[in-house]
């Protein structure tokens, strides 16, 4: 068995934790922007807006939870505060909240009805509370400030029930002669572990890491095993050997999430009512982040009336109508798995189809190992999904996949060429031209000393 780099063995011992772990099962979750910029058209609010403002008269979170669960979605994300300062629950530390405008006379609480029309509908229910306040007057004085913040935080995570995710957002557009915030980053982390243990930390967090841009996209190889580094993570190759190498900082397990916004705006705009990504686009999205070892955060922001529009509604029904007919079957199901190599009779490559925690472990690596799925008849497939045993780390670092054209139980293989790739992860879709078979092959080519397998399906 070829030797390893300390380096990369280092990288091979990096695990997810519990928390990791439960929200990388999430994969696809819906972000609301919404506040007072919903009442005034805009995208930063300066926070100096009149509270009064916000009326939403037909304000109905359940429909937003309704719409969310029919486009396939798992979760949902609320901005309680954005940059202007606004909160969307009646905070006791600030009279700059729902309780100081005309909505429900002042007495209602937008982070409680959602947090409800989530737990109705079974989706799991995060938070959005922007360190930059723009309205807050002790912003920028240090202590007083994290210690307001804190407040807020601590209202949030003890207030409403189970928290999956608190997104912490990095912008601040205060510029060169703005006032300056030092974020008390550990004592808001201590807060959230000590109250809401289960919910991961996004963005400016520990746990999960931003994609790197808005537009939806994915990098070809999302690595889930990186160095430690906070904040901007735009760089193109963030993971990869080379990467490692590279870097001094400790390795961590960092992965991605695609924040992307079913519109051109965070906030909604009538005007933008022709923005809505339609279909065949959001769907991509999909297949790139979820099928690309990340998980899906797709905004989409109420109007006025407190409403998801009619339009982004529609494309979210048809999204979640075409993603269960597009994984409807798994036709690897029942099917015969045979490996060229295997660590001990608990893991054989038969394991990867068994479910639950059961997978195939390749043992010490040396050289490209093969499994190969036997539908037992033939079957016109045009995607298959790839899942990597990641509680037990990321190892895979190049795999290649097969079709055998000769669909008969016996005779020579004809094999072609279906994808290639390096991430699996946690899940891979590899998408492809329909094709008809009856045998697929994947070959792990270059692993960090070994492979494992807990998923393979095929539609
Ligand atoms: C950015 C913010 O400035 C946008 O308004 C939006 O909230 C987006 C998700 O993050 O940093």
């Amino acid at each position: 068995m070829p030797k390893l780099h300390p380096r990369i063995l280092e990288a091979t011992q990096v695990v997810p934790s519990a928390r990791q772990l439960a929200w990388q099962e999430i994969e696809f979750y819906g972000f609301v922007h919404f506040g007072i910029n919903t009442f005034t058209n805009q995208e930063w609010g300066a926070g100096s807006e009149n509270p009064a403002l916000f009326n939403p008269k037909k304000l109905d979170c359940r429909q937003w939870a309704r719409v969310f669960k029919a486009a396939g979605m798992r979760g949902m994300i609320l901005t309680a505060k954005h940059h202007d300062g606004f909160c969307l629950w009646p905070s006791k530390y600030t009279g700059h909240s729902v309780a100081a405008s005309p909505w429900k006379d002042g007495k209602g609480d937008v982070v409680r009805e959602a947090a409800e029309a989530c737990k109705a509908h079974g989706l799991k229910f995060g938070l959005y509370l922007s360190p930059w306040d723009r309205h807050e007057l002790t912003y920028g004085t240090g202590e007083a400030y994290n210690d307001f913040y804190k407040r807020q935080l601590r209202e949030l995570l003890t207030d409403y029930g189970e928290l999956f995710c608190v997104w912490f957002d990095g912008a601040c557009g205060e510029g060169k002669n703005g006032r300056k915030q030092e974020y008390d980053w550990e004592g808001y982390y201590d807060l959230i572990r000590e109250l809401q243990p289960n919910a991961v930390i996004s963005v400016m967090g520990p746990d999960v890491r931003w994609v790197g841009n808005e537009a939806g996209v994915c990098r070809s190889s999302e690595w889930s095993v990186l160095p430690r580094h906070f904040g901007d993570q735009t760089y193109w190759d963030l993971g990869s050997r080379k990467a490692l190498m590279k870097s001094k900082e400790p390795l961590v397990w960092y992965p991605a999430e695609v924040d992307v916004s079913i519109r051109d705006g965070w906030f909604y705009h009538e005007k933008q009512d022709y923005s809505v990504k339609p279909l065949a686009k959001l769907r991509d999205i999909y297949y790139k982040s979820v099928g690309g070892n990340a998980a899906l955060l797709l905004n989409v922001p109420p109007n006025q009336e407190g409403l998801i529009a009619e339009r982004d509604m529609e494309t979210l029904i048809s999204l979640g109508a075409q993603l269960q007919i597009d994984f409807k079957e798994d036709l690897a199901e029942g099917s015969t798995v045979t490996d060229t190599c295997h660590l001990d009779e608990a893991h054989t490559g038969q394991m990867v189809l068994e479910g639950g925690d059961t997978y195939w472990h390749s043992g010490p690596f040396d050289g490209p190992a093969e499994l190969v799925l036997d539908l037992g008849d033939d079957y016109d497939i045009d995607k298959v999904v790839l899942k990597e045993h990641i509680a037990t780390g990321q190892q895979i670092e190049k795999f290649s996949l097969y079709a055998d054209l000769n669909c008969a139980a016996e005779g020579k293989s004809k094999w072609k060429q279906l994808a290639k790739g390096t991430v699996i992860g946690h899940k891979r879709i590899c998408k492809f031209p329909e094709q008809r078979m009856r045998r697929l092959r994947l070959v792990i080519e270059e692993t960090r000393g070994f492979a494992t397998l807990k998923g393979w399906e095929a539609y």
